[in-house]
């Protein structure tokens, strides 16, 4: 039988660059990836592990822990390494940076551990108008940093008065305090539906990586105007820059951008919110500060957040450089080019089915059948409508909406451009006689007359993000 050649560790790491080839280990394995790199999903941070073990990292981004991970390694190996040294290497094994993660209500359902990822069964999240903080979904990129209150600064920055260093305290006192009710979705909402189509990179959300919460505390434009906005620095600015105090291995901070218009505009709405569902925010939505940038991809409010810079440029960060991005059915690792394509902000019309389930079973002595959703679009443009089929898409019923729970009163409708917030609807209809299968199908209308698209092929694209076809589930009926 072929075997493969052992390597000393001191072989390994003469490999760390596309020119001398990028080498790293797993589990005693020797991979030369030189040619993997630049297919990466994760863009350019896998050359950290160059020259060296890939564990350290994995163990930080455990989205690798998963069988297509490893089976594209393996088509890698070159060798193996020395017994000796794969010793050192498992007596060196890191502290886990998750040990200070918070609790989590068991409900959820887990997309990933390590950074931890989560949304709720679809039937409990369409139960409630504002979603609570326990059932929101969440979407870390990294670990939940620890941070004090009492010594917590934001720190404001690139104005030409200088750096404005504000406490928890300052932003409480000093700047009028302002509640908006706004739902927030990842890009990567509904990506499983995609994920069927054809195998696209990313967690597996299925239709409930969105939420609507209460969210208070100070217009970013508010702190803009008092670190020294005004008619010279509109001359050059452009961008607002948010860091996290969310790190990775380099000590590089989770960060991303918005056009300076969003944030400055007082129709925009954009908040450094301190308070989610009127209480302190909680540790995973980003305590004690983070942005809702409403009307925009979750990617953009950026939580535990420590450093605004006001900029000429968009942010340079991979998120907003390399990720977050559409791209057309056509395009495939090997050709995409990032740069082609601008940062996705404001999002398409989103609608989905949360009860019943898919799969579900009726019984053939209701009379009646109840379908139930939620709709939202982003920009601030409002859902005007949403049509319900169940037939596949032959017939259309119009589907009544709601800004607010069951038998409560409703949120009072929003000014035009700024309506934040997601509808939830309802259509209670005949169940179809004789059909023993039916295809319950959803779509909503916005107040541009944007619609979603049919089907998920013309929209697919290879990172899964703005999946928002029709929606569509099957229900059998029995006897
Ligand atoms: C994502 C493969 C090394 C950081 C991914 C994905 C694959 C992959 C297939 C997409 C997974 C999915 O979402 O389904 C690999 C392989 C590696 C490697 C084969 C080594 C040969 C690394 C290293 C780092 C890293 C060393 C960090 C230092 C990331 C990040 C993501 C990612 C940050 C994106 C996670 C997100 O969606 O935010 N990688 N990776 N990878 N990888 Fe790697
Ligand atoms: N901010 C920081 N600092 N770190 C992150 O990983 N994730 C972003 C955004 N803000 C992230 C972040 C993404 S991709 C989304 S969809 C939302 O937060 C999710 O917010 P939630 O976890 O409160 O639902
Ligand atoms: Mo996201």
């Amino acid at each position: 039988s072929s075997r493969l050649p052992v390597f000393s560790h001191d072989e390994v790491t003469k490999h760390r660059s596309l020119e001398d080839g990028v080498w790293v280990t797993f589990k005693g394995g020797v991979y030369d990836i030189t040619e993997f790199v630049a297919m990466h999903p994760g863009g350019n941070k896998i050359l950290l592990a160059a020259g060296g073990a890939l564990e350290p990292f994995w163990a930080l981004y455990a989205v690798h822990d998963q069988d297509h991970v490893l089976e594209i390694l393996s088509q890698y190996k070159v060798g193996e390494l020395s017994p000796e040294d794969l010793k050192k290497q498992e007596d060196a094994k890191s502290l886990d940076p998750y040990s200070s993660d918070p609790e989590r209500h068991p409900v959820l359902r887990v997309k990933c551990k390590k950074p931890f990822n989560a949304e709720p069964p679809p039937e409990i999240l369409g139960d409630s108008y504002i979603t609570p903080h326990v059932l929101f979904f969440k979407r870390n990129h990294l670990s939940v940093p620890q941070v004090d209150p009492a010594s917590y600064r934001l720190n404001v920055e690139g104005f030409p008065g200088g750096a404005l260093s504000l406490s928890l305290e300052d932003l409480k006192t000093r700047f009028p305090k302002h509640t908006i009710i706004a739902t927030m979705q990842c890009a990567g909402n509904r990506r499983s539906e995609m994920n069927k189509v054809k195998r696209v990179n990313g967690l597996n959300w299925g239709i409930t990586a969105i939420g609507n919460a209460k969210w208070s505390g100070v217009r970013l434009r508010d702190v803009l105007l008092a670190a020294g906005f005004g008619p010279e620095v509109a001359k050059w600015a452009r961008h607002v820059h948010f860091e996290g105090l969310d790190k990775d291995v380099t000590g590089t901070a989770y960060g991303t951008s918005i056009p300076i218009n969003k944030a400055i505009s007082e129709e925009g709405d954009v908040l450094l919110a301190y308070e989610m569902n009127g209480e302190d925010i909680p540790s995973d939505h980003g305590f004690p500060v983070r942005v809702v940038v409403p009307g925009v991809v979750g990617a953009r409010s950026v939580k535990w957040l420590g450093r605004i810079v006001i900029s000429a440029e968009e942010s340079s960060s991979h998120w907003q450089q390399h990720d977050y991005k559409g791209f057309s059915p056509g395009t495939d690792w090997k050709k995409v080019d990032p740069k082609s394509a601008p940062a996705i902000q404001e999002l398409p019309v989103q609608s989905a089915i949360t009860v019943p389930a898919d799969g579900a079973v009726i019984d053939r002595s209701n009379e009646t059948l109840t379908v139930k959703g939620y709709a939202w679009s982003g920009g601030g443009r409002e859902v005007v409508r949403v049509d319900v089929s169940l037939d596949g898409g032959k017939t259309w019923q119009v589907a009544q909406l709601r800004s607010g729970d069951e038998g409560q009163p409703t949120e009072p409708s929003p000014p035009p451009g700024r309506a934040w917030a997601w509808k939830l609807w309802e259509l209670t209809a005949p169940l179809p006689p004789e059909a023993e299968e039916l295809e319950i199908i959803c779509k909503a209308v916005d107040n541009s007359y944007n619609v979603q698209p049919d089907t998920i092929p013309p929209i697919w694209n290879l990172r899964g993000l703005l999946s928002n076809a029709w929606h569509r589930v099957k229900v059998k009926v029995t006897e």
